[in-house]
């Protein structure tokens, strides 16, 4: 024991050694020099009850449909649940999708249709591909971490209706711990893998080395290929521009990396790294500007505090949205970088993603914890 903390403790002097810029931005992405978040008070925003746990959202647009990855807090946090570290395999989850729909501000509940009634359904990141010859026609694909491992599930849903029609399950050793997915065709999709390990303890060392062992897996079902294209520090949320040329991916330790998609053999080109100073979780891209709306944990020593604690029980934990522009100011700085939301945790807690709609001047909050979702009606909530 005592030997391996001497180990441990070489290992990091020696980082601390080489790699100052990383120790500065761990610091600085943890949080402690931020002055206090103050609780959210410009009434633009208010809670929608009825879900919890709504971890991701994805608005289809024309319609005002907000797609959205609902849970159940308790079996998030004392059930099979890999993301949070809980390996109780006597809960089985069964998660139901909800739409929100923005125009009628109700909640659609989605029935699974050719999806087998003993199998798991524990949601995590969500994709959506668009059938380009059937306007009305959607793919979704789910991140499913099943007990006997994770895996994608791809649905179809035709629009105005409530069901989604189970299409297929897609397994391989490649889609280890699962996080988000981004389709870019009906068969093709690129996802992250948050960690290296599956393992708990082997988890918390990639927590606090300066490793790159997480990657950004591309599955083809056209080719049956499967293939690591990018390798990174704790990655978090993907998803794409319009047209699916460009990649983001948000990492837990600050980063918003931008690829260059090969369409002809779907490499990755790594073209610019966003440093956010934050821990960022995921995005949401505005559909006509090309902004991107991070969500980010300000004070994240915060969600150790939090963590295996029923909410109620646990200390507030600060919530915010990053809004990240081309800079159009007369200095060196490619992009510009703004707070947009803030909250110490009375209103919400731990947004995991701010799905934004600029044709209805709305946003949303999903969080996987907290009870129902946030909607402001502005996409600057701030002012
Ligand atoms: C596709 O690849 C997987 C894993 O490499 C393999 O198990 C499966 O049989 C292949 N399917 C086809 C249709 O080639
Ligand atoms: C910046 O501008 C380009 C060109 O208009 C656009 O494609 C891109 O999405 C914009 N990026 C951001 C972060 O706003
Ligand atoms: C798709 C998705 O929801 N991804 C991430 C969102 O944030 C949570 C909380 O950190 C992560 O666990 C998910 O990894």
């Amino acid at each position: 024991m005592f030997r391996s903390i001497i180990i441990l403790i070489t290992i990091f002097v020696i980082i601390i050694a080489v790699s100052y810029n990383w120790l500065y931005e761990f610091y600085t992405v943890l949080g402690y020099n931020r002055p206090n978040i103050k609780p959210y008070e410009n009434g633009k925003c208010r809670i929608i009850g009825g879900v919890e746990a709504c971890e991701d959202i994805h608005i289809h647009h024309r319609t005002g449909y907000a797609f959205m990855t609902c849970g159940n807090e308790i079996k998030r946090t004392k059930g099979y649940w890999p993301p949070l570290s809980t390996y109780n395999s006597n809960i089985q989850t069964k998660d139901t999708p909800y739409i929100y729909d923005i125009n009628n501000d109700k909640l659609i509940p989605l029935v699974l249709k050719n999806f087998p009634l003993e199998e798991d359904f524990a949601t995590h990141g969500l994709g959506i591909y668009e059938d380009p010859e059937n306007e009305n026609k959607l793919y979704l694909f789910f991140v499913n971490h099943k007990r006997s491992g994770s895996c994608f599930e791809i649905f179809e849903h035709t629009l105005h209706t409530n069901e989604l029609i189970h299409l297929e399950t897609i397994q391989h050793k490649l889609i280890n711990t699962p996080n988000d997915v981004v389709p870019v065709s009906r068969h093709e999709f690129y996802f992250t893998n948050d960690h290296y390990n599956n393992n708990p303890t082997y988890k918390h060392l990639e927590h606090i080395l300066p490793l790159s062992w997480a990657n950004v897996v591309f599955h083809s079902s056209i080719t049956n290929e499967t293939k690591i294209v990018a390798e990174m520090r704790l990655p978090n949320g993907i998803t794409s521009n319009l047209d699916h040329s460009l990649i983001y991916v948000a990492t837990t330790f600050g980063y918003v990396l931008v690829y260059e998609r090969n369409k002809y053999n779907n490499e990755l080109e790594l073209k610019d790294k966003i440093f956010t100073g934050y821990a960022t979780d995921n995005l949401s891209v505005d559909e006509e500007t090309g902004e991107i709306y991070c969500a980010i944990f300000p004070k994240p020593y915060m969600v150790v505090a939090a963590h295996g604690k029923e909410l109620g029980y646990a200390p507030f934990v600060p919530t915010g949205i990053l809004k990240i522009s081309n800079n159009t100011e007369r200095d060196n700085e490619k992009y510009s970088l703004k707070p947009i939301f803030e909250d110490d945790g009375s209103l919400f807690q731990l947004t995991t993603i701010a799905a934004v709609d600029r044709k209805r001047n709305t946003l949303l909050l999903g969080s996987f914890r907290s009870k129902g979702i946030v909607r402001c009606n502005s996409l600057e909530p701030l002012i």
